[in-house]
């Protein structure tokens, strides 16, 4: 036990020495982005446990939207609309939410290209791809033989793949009824690699790799002349299956994990891939139609190492890494073990050398261990206490967060030396310079997401946001330029010039384009139409009424769907939608979009319904009416907007 109170406290993060210095007297013209005027970058910021990503303008730090993912979000009914709600599904049947930790921005060449945001859901796996246009979630897709995708989402050159490696070894989905102490024969680490359409985005597993039981922490892609390998932090490689604080950081050194994927790719080629049954959601978000399907998939290929040789290869990185990062020419791979006193610093070349001469400590589980200083470039030595992960400055550098002395610490790539520190408030967690991962970082600043905040805000309860912190990079030593708080708990983030966004930013749907099954593509398509005890109320909103507005003939037990088309054609124009003692959101339409809120009314009365968003001068006057009759009562359906509509529609009515 003593040795769990001292590794305990050695986790803790403590304080830095000179918490709260001042920052530079220029600090606050570098952050400042006069009103009107616009970032430099876009900052797509993790959730975590909220499971969603945000958006924030650096250098300013401002807020600028959150884009639901993997939880509900009634700010603007994801998850709530029945357009929506496909996109929760899985195999256990609708998620609420998750926990998403890391983002990767698409790239071509191993360059920001600008199209969409991957991002990893940590408990139910699953990885979303959101567009950077509509800043929209456009498709999520399930991960089986899974739990725990933490090393997950990781890019591809080209995103030819999203890579994602189980964070829990379990046993295969389809032979899962196994005691947990059997987890050396029968658990086994799968690794996803899903491919991605190049013009739509669309994913689908390729393949997954079955791997020895270990746990999966994070990845990078190789790039440059170690394209084609993808490198993997393992930790747990004693395949412990309790107390994993302790039993986890036995041995001396973990694993990284080479995977040449080209490789694997010609196995599959010549059908070494297996079929096996597996049980998976698809969920696709149609922009034409503004509803999204879940298809449950049957099937997945899975490779075996073992069968292939080549393919899989184990570096031992000391001591529980946790950040596995490549730099920019792909030459050197980083292992920061959380609790090792150096950074191991890999090199390709030397690993291809390795794997030629069959350098090799024995192997683990049947896959061949390279020596570690055949593989090893070097170690920076002294770096700190906790290396976490480690971004790229383009110009040589690297730089690394240590948790435990809460710093980031600046380090020359070749001669391995330290060049910098400065002091993080408090326990960063991930760092992100913009560009960072890719083959050519944008550099400028550093990004610290802090993990403890204490006293750097005003109090707010027990609960404090997380902090973030704006360095800048650009002179020989980092400079604390600015603490911006965050919502949800940022693990990793990317930031990529606005240039390459923001004249790509969708600004309306085209009413006439409109796909949706229920749409009324003016207002003279407006209708209510009784299915059984079902009603579908196909109504438009335009600044600033509802059409229909006044609706009789609802009855208890029926079931009411609003599909709620908006008719305007400008930029920034929702309209928003509720009704009242709804059990679910509000739904908030884009221009030229349509959206249904479901309601099942629970009394006989007249409910209100109105728009949520101020969309204009007489915003307070979007509202309107639903009657509801008792079930079995004679009342007409009727609708209308206008003069008396109902009284008017009950004429028409009894004319025919
Ligand atoms: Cu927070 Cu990337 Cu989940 Cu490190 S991970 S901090
Ligand atoms: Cu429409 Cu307020």
């Amino acid at each position: 036990m003593a040795a769990v109170a001292a590794l305990g406290l050695n986790l803790v993060g403590c304080k830095p020495k000179d918490a709260g210095s001042a920052v530079s007297g220029d600090a606050a013209e570098k952050v400042y982005v006069a009103p009107g005027k616009h970032d430099e970058f876009y900052n797509i910021v993790s959730g975590g446990f909220n499971g969603q990503m945000s958006v924030y303008g650096i250098p300013s730090g401002r807020l600028l939207k959150i884009v639901p993912v993997f939880s509900v979000f009634p700010e603007n009914g994801w998850g709530y609309s029945e357009e929506s709600k496909p996109m929760l599904n899985t195999s256990h049947g609708e998620v609420p939410w998750d926990d998403l930790h890391h983002i990767a921005l698409s790239t071509t060449n191993g360059e920001h290209d600008g199209r969409w945001a991957f991002g990893n859901a940590n408990n139910t796996p699953r990885v979303a791809r959101v567009s950077l246009s509509s800043f929209r979630t456009e498709e999520i897709l399930e991960l089986p033989n899974s739990a725990g995708n933490h090393s997950s989402p990781f890019i591809t050159e080209n995103t030819e793949y999203v890579i994602a490696g189980t964070r829990f070894s379990v046993p295969t989905d389809n032979n899962a009824d196994v005691p947990i102490s059997t987890f050396k024969q029968n658990f086994k680490g799968y690794i996803s690699f899903i491919n991605v359409d190049k013009n739509t985005g669309r994913m689908g597993i390729a393949f997954q790799l079955k791997t020895p039981g270990v746990s999966f922490d994070l990845a990078r892609a190789g790039k440059g002349k170690s394209h084609g390998w993808f490198f993997f932090s393992t930790y747990n490689t004693e395949q412990a299956n309790t107390l994993l604080e302790v039993n986890a950081s036995q041995k001396d050194k973990d694993f990284i994990l080479a995977v040449n994927w080209k490789k694997a790719e010609e196995y599959l080629k010549q059908g070494k891939g297996r079929k096996e049954p597996a049980k998976y959601a698809h969920n696709l978000y149609d922009e034409k139609t503004h509803t999204a399907t879940s298809t449950i998939m049957n099937e997945v290929i899975t490779l075996d190492p073992k069968e292939c040789p080549g393919i899989v290869y184990f570096i031992p990185c000391p001591k529980s890494p946790h950040g596995c990062d490549v730099d920019p020419t792909g030459e050197y791979i980083v292992g920061s073990g959380k609790l090792a006193a150096v950074i191991p610093v890999f090199s390709f070349d030397k690993l291809q050398k390795a794997i030629a001469d069959k350098t090799f400590d024995g192997d683990f589980d049947g896959i061949p261990v390279v020596k570690y200083e055949a593989a090893l470039y070097g170690e920076v030595q002294k770096p700190g206490l906790g290396p976490l992960h480690t971004e790229f400055d383009g110009q040589g550098n690297a730089i690394t967060s240590f948790f435990v002395s809460s710093e980031l610490v600046k380090w020359n790539i070749k001669d391995l030396k330290v060049l910098d520190r400065v002091p993080t408030y408090y326990s960063v967690g991930h760092l992100s310079i913009p560009g960072g991962p890719t083959k050519k970082p944008h550099g400028k600043y550093v990004i610290a997401y802090n993990k403890i905040t204490k006293d750097r805000y005003l109090p707010t309860g027990p609960e404090l946001a997380q902090s973030a912190q704006l360095y800048d990079i650009s002179g020989d030593k980092m400079k604390l330029l600015l603490d911006f708080p965050t919502v949800g708990e940022p693990h990793y983030a990317e930031a990529i010039p606005a240039a390459l966004i923001a004249k790509n930013s969708t600004k309306i749907y085209k009413i006439e384009e409109n796909g949706h099954k229920y749409a009324a593509k003016g207002e003279k398509e407006a209708k209510v139409v009784r299915e059984g005890n079902k009603v579908h109320v196909y109504i438009t909103s335009i600044r600033s009424h509802f059409t229909p507005d006044n609706i009789e003939g609802v009855k208890l037990g029926d079931e009411v769907y609003f599909h709620v088309t908006n008719l305007e054609q400008d930029w920034d124009v929702p309209h928003g939608f509720a009704v009242k003692g709804g059990d679910n959101a509000e739904i908030l339409i884009m221009p030229g979009e349509t959206q249904t809120l479901r309601w099942k009314p629970n009394r006989v009365g007249v409910v209100p319904i109105y728009c949520t968003d101020f969309c204009s001068a007489l915003h307070q006057e979007m509202q309107g009416y639903v009657r509801v009759s008792p079930a079995g009562s004679n009342v007409q359906l009727t609708w209308g907007t206008g003069k008396n509509p109902v009284a008017e529609a009950e004429k028409k009515v009894a004319k025919k």
